[in-house]
């Protein structure tokens, strides 16, 4: 007998239209109490959350009800004045993901003056290992998720040239299983999320003439299920995220029409929180602003009207990297 699929069902009464005010009140109320317990224990990826939460505001237009000022105060004292890598909040240690998602913001907030941007090239550029792979901290941590932190960090802030390219290259390509897809380190299984960042990487380094386009576009169309949500790897549960990982890497590819867009776009839209706003995982989980940024990308990448057009490779406002004067390659026929 065939193993059955694992999926989920949507309600007859699940949301079809983007909740557009409750989630605006979702993501500026979030993290207001900074005494609520989950605010307490979210400490340790807060810069990152920040990204999240500002890129969904941004992408619903709402950008300037964000306390600006506060959050660029807040990055600038997460820069580390001995490595110039940013932590996740005040006392910890910096890392790459962090560092990214930091320069992100003050990318989008036209705000890169705030930081010492020498020293980030410095962190950025310490942390290369001698086979081109990057490491996310000092601890030595080796991932494909890090490769693409250090490349986007440094095509943002334009000193790409501060690092071995070539060798960085290679490493990713060292990474590229025979189903096309990618893992976090030579051998290992292909999953959408560091898919997204391989080929995110070799879009800002436009060096996507070495993937295996057509292999690889029809591995990510398969995790679409029958109900219209993706995983990111076989056997999984379709998650709200995967909309992104997924269909960035099409986008990338220039094959988002390979899958159903309709049947995606129900899916993500059963995955908002009726109530409270913001987007969960699955149907009736708790929302947060992970899922919700990802979700709203993903409406943007299938053309919803009311959501600001998205960048495929860096997951921001595309007008910010338009005047950035930032190209990252993408293939199309
Ligand atoms: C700027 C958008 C942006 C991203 C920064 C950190 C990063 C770069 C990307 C993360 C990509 C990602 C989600 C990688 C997934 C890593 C992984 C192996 C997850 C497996 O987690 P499980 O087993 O999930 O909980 P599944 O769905 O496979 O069960």
């Amino acid at each position: 007998m065939a193993t059955p699929i694992k999926d989920v069902i949507l309600k007859e009464n699940a949301p079809v239209t983007i909740l557009f005010d409750k989630h605006i009140e979702f993501l500026r109320d979030y993290g207001k109490d900074d005494n609520n317990f989950e605010f307490g224990m979210t400490d340790y990826l807060r810069v990152s959350g920040m990204y999240w939460g500002l890129t969904a505001l941004e992408l619903l237009d709402q950008t300037h009800s964000s306390p600006q000022e506060e959050i660029v105060t807040y990055i600038k004292n997460c820069q580390d004045p001995e490595t110039g890598g940013i932590s996740a909040c005040l006392g910890h240690d910096p890392h790459l993901l962090h560092t990214l998602s930091g320069v992100q913001i003050l990318a989008m907030y036209d705000r890169l003056d705030a930081i010492d941007v020498e020293a980030v090239v410095k962190y950025v550029k310490s942390l290369q290992q001698p086979d081109g792979s990057f490491t996310g901290d000092k601890w030595g941590e080796v991932d494909t998720r890090f490769s693409f932190c250090a490349v986007a960090t440094l095509s943002l802030l334009k000193r790409l040239d501060a690092v071995d390219v070539d060798n960085a290259v290679k490493f990713v390509e060292s990474c590229m299983n025979f189903d096309g897809g990618f893992g976090s380190r030579p051998l290992s299984e292909s999953h959408a999320g560091l898919i997204y960042c391989c080929l995110g990487f070799l879009s800002i380094t436009h060096r996507l003439d070495l993937v295996k386009r057509d292999v690889l576009a029809w591995w990510l169309c398969e995790r679409q299920l029958p109900s219209g949500g993706l995983n990111g790897r076989p056997e999984k549960l379709p998650d709200v995220c995967y909309s992104w990982w997924v269909l960035s890497s099409l986008t990338i590819l220039g094959r988002l029409h390979w899958i159903s867009g309709e049947k995606l776009k129900k899916f993500i839209l059963a995955c908002q929180d009726t109530e409270t706003g913001g987007f969960a995982d699955r149907p009736g989980d708790v929302p947060d602003p992970y899922h919700t940024v990802f979700g709203l990308a993903a409406l943007s990448l299938l053309g919803q009207a009311e959501i600001k057009n998205v960048n495929p490779t860096y997951c921001m406002p595309q007008h910010v990297i338009d005047s950035m004067q930032l190209s990252p390659q993408i293939l199309r026929d």
